[in-house]
């Protein structure tokens, strides 16, 4: 019975793959195909949905994949660029640690993004990323910038997507820990919200004097796009009750200038189990309601450009009291314990999953703007925020599943919510002006997911022109879906076509790394990263031609006092000079030039027992400093295997007594 079921299966898995055969290669030469195709399906014992998805997702050898996808690395503190629809690993952006194939962490250049803002005793060594957020113009992705967040230690990091490289990390002075970064339509700002609150200004404070002393934030970062770097004298802070902010997203179109926050533990429960207090998550989860955070930060920002704020650790901050004076802060109230927080193409409705409520709840901007003029509040909190009535700003709420976490949107009008305790992706429709009558506000499809999802992540998902096509589950368990290598079990990414009415599932990815949380996907051909460095001896700090680049035949060694100066260049099949030779205890500065100009001739310099290794890619000038204080005569050798003579491209470094 289930042979013969099995054997329809086949058959029709066939009738497809000849119909795409015949399609694809003409009618006469393809009779023979679909045999060894049939032959290939059932020994792998594969059904005509899998053989589909199968054929769907291959990216033949040569052949591009068609999107991008960005995803954070979590606790690898990393950035994952996978390919799709292949869901190929092709990149590791080496961000908030230190990554030795890019010899990120080791030069002078990427050791000064590493370790800004840092006192030299506590570098740190990891990051928890959460939430990347791709540069945006007219609230579309133009594929330029890359931002990501350090949830541990509140920091947001920029990736240049010319050479997918950090550039710049920025230390929150005053914030403990944060969730997420996202971007204003036009990236002028990239803002951060706390997610603990702490001691604010950040000190010791009691937790016993939580509700006075400790504060959250909403961090507006400044971008400078021509600079390519965050500019902390124009950003600014609103400080916000001490409740736990957490999803945050940019109004765009019509909500252009606000932005919308959730948060959670509003009951502002600090735990004390010894003490007989109720453990944090109950007392956090105590109430019905928490807080969706209605912010207008363009007014926030012009008040700040007025001069009303008080600068506090470097950076101004519009306080709370003038927040609330002035109409810049709101409150709604959200279902239990919120988490995502998705403003749809158009700007018109915000979106929020309670992980404690089988619902998504839909706010509209244009309800909460008439409840705004009509005063319509239900109340304060305590520290005076006007909270608006319930009934007056919900449009709808749609019963998508146990557990609702976040949403992303197609080109038809569709959310995709993330269903963590169902394990599913729920498809719904939005209301007018996307969906009318009947067709509003419907759950249309639900696909299960393996297992646990987090963040789901639409092509172009949150964007004004949502791309539809390919949406990617990503699930923090995998449980039976790969065979177990130990304990610790990877992540699964699922890759789901989202182009017809019903979701269907493609193909697994694990992740060994560390737990992606979001991702962003964006087409291809709209990141234009280059395949060299534009000229030999760019500095990827500045992106310029560095002062200390050299040419060929420009190499030298020069000391002064205890310093001596190695001007370096690579180049197949080696590095000139290949002889240095220093004191014990000099300080040893490598200028090194890679002056090869054709693409992927990458090389790379290793010092053995002296931790040194950079990645120089063509045209790239790096330098790396250190003091020699161990004697002997050290090879150094480069680490790519460039060329024939790779294992020749050595030199010795002579450190005498
Ligand atoms: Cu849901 Cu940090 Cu976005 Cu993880 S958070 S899932
Ligand atoms: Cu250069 Cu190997």
């Amino acid at each position: 019975m289930k042979l013969r079921s099995w054997g329809g299966l086949a058959v029709a898995a066939v009738v497809i793959l000849t119909l795409i055969v015949l399609a694809t290669r003409g009618t006469t030469t393809g009779q023979s195909v679909p045999r060894e195709l049939q032959e290939l399906i059932q020994a792998r014992g594969l059904t005509p949905d899998q053989a589909r998805a199968a054929l769907q997702t291959y990216v033949p050898p040569g052949k591009y994949d068609d999107y991008l996808m960005f995803s954070s690395g979590g606790q690898s503190g990393q950035v994952l660029v996978f390919g799709l629809p292949s869901m190929r690993l092709l990149r590791v952006i080496g961000v908030f640690t230190p990554e030795p194939w890019q010899g990120y962490g080791f030069s002078k250049e990427s050791r000064a993004v590493l370790g800004e803002g840092e006192a030299p005793e506590d570098v740190l060594t990891w990051g928890d990323t959460h939430h990347p957020a791709i540069s945006e113009t007219n609230g579309d992705y133009d594929g330029q910038f890359l931002f990501i967040n350090d949830k541990a230690n509140a920091r947001v990091a920029v990736i240049d997507l010319r050479d997918f490289a950090t550039k710049q990390i920025v230390r929150n002075p005053n914030a403990a820990s944060n969730h997420g970064t996202v971007v204003s339509p036009n990236t002028d700002y990239v803002l951060e919200a706390t997610q603990y609150a702490a001691p604010f200004p950040f000190r010791y404070a009691p937790v016993a004097s939580y509700n006075d002393s400790f504060r959250g934030l909403a961090t507006f970062w400044k971008f400078d796009r021509a600079r390519g770097r965050i500019d902390r004298s124009k950003s600014f802070q609103i400080e916000l009750p001490p409740y736990w902010q957490d999803l945050a997203d940019f109004g765009k179109l019509e909500s252009d200038g606000w932005v919308f926050m959730n948060s959670f533990n509003t009951e502002r429960a600090t735990g004390g189990t010894l003490d007989k207090q109720p453990p944090i998550e109950i007392g956090a989860s105590a109430r019905d309601m928490d807080y969706l955070h209605i912010i207008n930060w363009k007014k926030a920002a012009e008040l700040v450009a007025a001069g009303k704020a008080r600068t506090v650790n470097g950076i101004r901050v519009l306080s709370l009291a003038d927040a609330v004076t002035n109409g810049v802060l709101y409150f709604a109230p959200q279902p239990k314990s919120p988490h995502g927080n998705d403003v749809a193409p158009r700007g018109d409705y915000i979106v929020v999953g309670g992980k404690l409520d089988p619902n998504v709840t839909i706010y509209s901007f244009k309800m909460i703007q008439d409840a705004i003029r009509a005063k319509a509040f239900a109340g304060k909190d305590p520290y005076g925020v006007p909270i608006l009535a319930f009934d007056r700003v919900v449009a709808a709420q749609v019963k998508v599943g146990l557990g609702p976490l976040h949403t992303m949107f197609d080109d038809k009008g569709n959310g995709y919510t993330s269903i963590f305790l169902d394990s599913a992706v729920t498809k719904w429709s939005l209301g007018e002006p996307y969906h009318r009558g009947d067709a509003a506000w419907k759950v249309v499809d639900k696909v299960s997911v393996q297992y646990n999802i987090g963040h789901l992540s639409a092509v172009t998902g949150d964007t004004i022109k949502p791309g539809g096509k390919y949406l990617v589950a990503l699930n923090k368990w995998s449980v039976d879906q790969f065979k177990n290598i130990g304990p610790l079990f990877p992540q699964n990414l699922q890759l789901i076509d989202i182009s017809g009415e019903k979701m269907r599932l493609l193909s697994s990815t694990p992740v060994g790394l560390a737990e992606p949380h979001l991702a962003q996907i964006i087409p291809m051909d709209r990141v234009k990263a280059w395949t060299t460095y534009p000229a030999a001896g760019t500095n990827p700090l500045t992106m310029k031609v560095d002062p200390q680049a050299i040419k060929a035949g420009q190499a030298r060694i020069e000391r002064r006092g205890t310093t001596v100066e190695v001007w370096m260049t690579a180049m197949r099949s080696h590095f000139t000079p290949d002889r240095i030779r220093v004191k014990k205890g000099d300080t040893v500065i490598l200028h090194i030039t890679n002056i090869e100009r054709a693409k992927d001739a990458i090389h790379g310099f290793a010092i053995d027992r002296y931790n040194v290794n950079l990645s120089l890619e063509p045209g790239k000038y790096e330098t790396v400093t250190f003091r020699a204080t161990k004697v002997g005569t050290f090879p150094f050798y480069c680490t790519e295997f460039c060329s024939a003579l790779h294992l020749e491209m050595v030199g010795y470094l002579e450190v005498t007594p």
